[in-house]
């Protein structure tokens, strides 16, 4: 019995190691080095993989991230659940990630780069975190943690999502009927939604423009929950002030892609929380003890919904 890993091979090394200490009975291979396909049980895998059809006896695929837009949902067999990624190690860091954006936005690092750059020394007003209200889209996994956290560093916060959440000190909106007054008091909009046709696009001017003016943008979430023509047209107005972006459509954007340069703008590689081994490495032998006693695994993906 076998556990195929197929995505980063210097942390697959630090997976193969844990595996051989926590789950030596499970055969754990590192991609392409599959061994025999029909001893393949489990695959691990960031990117959606050709032609299942070769492991006749998989029984579970995890993806090693928490979202699964990657894969053509479509295409996976019925009998293989899809699990997503839910473990402590992807929360704290990002955790971590939207603290320092809504930190550098609150804190005008932006206009501040920029003085810099220019050798000009002016202060800024300085004002409380608990006059900064910061609102999250989603709050799930993440965008709940999120919110907590932000909470604990003094910011007023208040989150939207499908079905309605109870978090205590965040104001919680659901459903499409919230989201106009969810959005007219949120001064920094952080986006932690799954990719999926509803979400797809959702940053787009129709959105910005019901944000107070000056807001700023956070998108944590995937690339093509914006729309970058729509942003930057947002931020030359003055209907945006600036916007932190970890994701992109394509990754890497092109070379000459505006967003690259454009003055408001904070980009990072996608690398806003990662997967961690140690923590993540418990959630899957949790979820294959689950799966074998036949019992729902953390996780699993409702093919349906998308998420
Ligand atoms: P979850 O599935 O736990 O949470 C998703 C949240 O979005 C839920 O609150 C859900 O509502 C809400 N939601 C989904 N669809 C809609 C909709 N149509 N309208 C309103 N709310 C909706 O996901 P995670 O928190 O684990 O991850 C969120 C996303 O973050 C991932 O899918 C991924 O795209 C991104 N991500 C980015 C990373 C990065 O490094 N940049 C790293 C990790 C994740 P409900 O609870 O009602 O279902
Ligand atoms: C994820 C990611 O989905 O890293 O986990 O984006």
């Amino acid at each position: 019995m076998s556990f195929v890993y197929n995505a980063d091979p210097e942390r697959g090394r630090e997976w193969q190691r844990l595996f051989a200490q926590r789950a030596p009975d499970i055969d754990f291979r590192l991609w392409p080095d599959i061994g025999s396909a029909e001893e393949v049980r489990y695959l691990g895998t960031w990117a959606p993989m050709e032609d299942l059809a070769r492991f006749p006896n998989l029984e579970v695929i995890f993806s090693l991230g928490a979202g699964v837009d990657q894969f053509d949902l479509g295409s996976i067999p019925d009998h293989v659940p899809l699990v997503r990624m839910r473990e402590p190690g992807i929360v704290t860091t990002m955790q971590e990630y939207v603290a320092m954006a809504v930190l550098a936005l609150h804190r005008n690092l932006i206009d501040y780069i920029g003085q810099q750059r220019e050798a000009t020394w002016r202060a800024l007003r300085v004002r409380p975190a608990s006059q900064c209200r910061v609102g999250i889209l989603g709050l799930g996994q993440l965008g709940s943690a999120v919110a907590q956290h932000l909470t604990g560093l003094g910011f007023a916060c208040q989150g939207w999502g499908r079905t309605r959440r109870q978090l205590e000190g965040v104001a919680c909106f659901a459903g499409d009927d919230e989201l106009a007054s969810f959005l007219a008091s949120s001064q920094v909009l952080v986006c932690l939604l799954p990719l999926t046709a509803e979400t797809r696009g959702i940053l787009n001017a129709k959105l910005f423009a019901q944000l107070p003016r000056g807001a700023s943008l956070i998108n944590v979430g995937r690339g093509p929950h914006l729309v970058a023509s729509d942003l930057l047209a947002a931020l030359d107005s003055g209907q945006l002030s600036a916007a932190v972006l970890d994701v992109f459509d394509p990754e890497p954007p092109p070379a000459d892609h505006p967003l690259w340069h454009h003055p408001r703008v904070l980009m990072t590689p996608h690398v806003a929380s990662m997967t961690q081994p140690e923590s993540a490495i418990e959630r899957v032998l949790d979820n294959i003890a689950r799966h074998r006693a036949g019992q729902e695994m953390i996780g699993t993906v409702d093919l349906t919904r998308g998420y």
